[in-house]
């Protein structure tokens, strides 16, 4: 047997002994940044913010979804699935729009809800069509398919990611760092899966459903700036005040 030179004992002795040093631990050499304080809105004053995304001349025709490539996806649907790049609502509003207050709101740390946002791909396809979630909440990708998906987050200001979910999987949760709106979920398998998501840092956003409209509540007042983003037709905006315990209302129209 080898036997250890008394240099051997004595040298993690010396390191033991200088990581016990009096200097400033290493954090306190680099301060964190400032927080931003925490959000706090007076439900004495607060108001909402609403209004409709019209769509003005003839609608698109959207595309039938070609899945003949994939029988188990194709099998799902009594008829085929149609695109829904954009989305005219009978009453001539659109749906799947993103809105959200782009600015004006005091910077603040909102905490995000501790409920979980469902992204689910069904009949290869994925619901909703357009997300919203908060900075830090929880997105749960759900699998109903007989097939494999590869859920792309195809994110550009928070980091991207790719993973795959087998049928009936264990839910995969995702939570995204950064305000980001909008980016798209693709499907590394299924080239025509594509939603979008939204992601803010703070409460005030919603997608459009049928009726084309949206209400953004429980809204500090102040004048605001309202975005809406629809992935093909572009982006709008338009300022808005609100007044203490008020309502305002903003439309935007897209044409064709
Ligand atoms: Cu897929």
């Amino acid at each position: 047997m080898r036997l250890l030179t008394p240099v051997a004992f004595i040298a993690p002795l010396i390191l033991l002994v200088s990581n016990c040093g009096s200097g400033p631990a290493p954090e306190t050499l680099t301060p964190a940044p400032a927080a931003l304080p925490e959000a706090h809105v007076d439900p004495a004053t607060a108001g909402s913010i609403s209004g409709r995304i019209l769509f003005e001349g003839k609608p698109p025709v959207m595309p039938m979804i070609d899945m003949s490539s994939n029988p188990s996806c194709e099998r799902q649907h009594k008829a085929p699935a149609k695109a829904q790049t954009v989305v005219v609502n009978p009453n001539g509003t659109l749906r799947y729009a993103f809105v959200w207050i782009k600015d004006g709101l005091i910077p603040a740390r909102w905490t995000p809800p501790a409920e979980t946002v469902q992204l689910t791909q069904s009949g290869c396809i994925y619901a909703p069509h357009v997300t919203g979630l908060m900075v830090g909440q929880t997105l749960e990708i759900i699998n109903e398919d007989p097939v494999n998906h590869n859920v792309h987050a195809e994110a550009e200001v928070n980091q991207a990611w790719n993973i795959s979910e087998a049928p009936k999987d264990e839910h995969k949760l995702r939570k995204f760092a950064k305000q980001e709106i909008l980016f798209p979920m693709t499907c590394s398998v299924h080239p025509w899966m594509r939603s979008y998501i939204g992601v803010s840092s703070h409460p005030f956003f919603a997608v459009t459903g049928e009726d084309g409209a949206y209400t953004l509540k429980g809204v500090p007042p102040g004048t605001y700036t309202i975005e809406v983003v629809q992935e093909k037709l572009g982006r709008k905006e338009g300022k808005v005040t609100l007044s203490a315990s008020g309502t305002a209302t903003i439309d935007f129209t897209y044409g064709s």
